[in-house]
């Protein structure tokens, strides 16, 4: 009996020790990636139809920002940034009813009712958090680019504090936009944009939410990915309780089976 019930609890002891080890891993690498799937918008008034993804990786120190897009009007730059609500209220991609004038389009200012403001843009240097820039990512002649910029993540977030008031980037509550149409496009007069800028550079023309995506496939797909609290050492010496009780339930299980025994 005593060789059974040390196995139990040495498998016990093992087991937690396998899955304090996962832990400590995902908690010391700090990775986390976050997607958004981009679809097209106001591709009626523009004849295009861009599509394509964004990526923000985090590992440990840096942030990695790419963006693949088609499907854009070619030969321009094109200005791409996340939005999103100042005070943390989950942004979305409009959806036609956002054409609150009724022009056909929707320009940039009906989507802040979905999608709040224009924040952190993917450019040659997001750090900056300066909007107009003439070193957004070039469409080429096929319509497509490809954006990579990594960065440091503690850089971005002091900056996005002094803009918006919280270190918190919130990516799993933001929404990525693309925009611009060519110059000599017509938008009716209707089609409101920022300031003197034209209404042909901020049309957004493609829209997607990001999702936050590495732990809900740690954690099997489905499931509501645990929070970045979870990989906190005292919930984690919590679980290690857990499994300890476990294992303490199964010896006394097998105690009290080889006693009726
Ligand atoms: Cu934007």
């Amino acid at each position: 009996m005593k060789i059974i019930r040390s196995r139990v609890v040495v498998s016990g002891i093992m087991g937690a020790a396998i899955i304090i080890a996962t832990w400590g891993a995902a908690s010391a690498a700090e990775s986390q990636v976050y997607t958004a799937e981009l679809h097209a918008l106001n591709s009626d008034a523009t004849g295009a139809k861009a599509v394509g993804d964004a990526k923000f990786a985090i590992d440990g120190d840096e942030l990695t920002i790419t963006v693949d897009a088609e499907g854009l009007p070619p030969n321009m730059m094109h200005l791409q940034h996340f939005h999103g609500f100042k005070d943390g209220k989950a942004a979305s991609c409009p959806d036609s009813a956002a054409d609150k004038n009724d022009d056909g389009l929707i320009d940039l200012i009906e989507t802040e009712a979905y999608a709040g403001t224009t924040m952190v843009p993917f450019h040659n240097d997001p750090v900056s958090m300066e909007i107009p820039s003439d070193t957004y990512p070039k469409a080429d002649s096929n319509g497509s680019y490809k954006y990579k910029k990594t960065l440091p993540l503690k850089d971005l977030q002091a900056a996005f504090a002094k803009t918006f008031g919280s270190d918190d980037l919130a990516l799993d509550r933001r929404v990525v936009f693309i925009h611009g149409v060519p110059a000599e496009t017509e938008l009716p007069k209707s089609a409101a944009s920022l300031g003197t800028i034209p209404a042909q550079i901020t049309l957004p023309i493609a829209c997607g939410t990001i999702k936050r995506l590495s732990n809900a496939l740690k954690w099997g797909g489905g499931r509501n990915p645990p929070s970045p609290a979870f990989h906190r050492p005292y919930l984690r010496e919590s679980a290690c309780g857990v499994i300890a009780s476990i294992a303490r339930r199964a010896d006394r299980g097998l105690t009290r089976s080889f006693r009726v025994y």
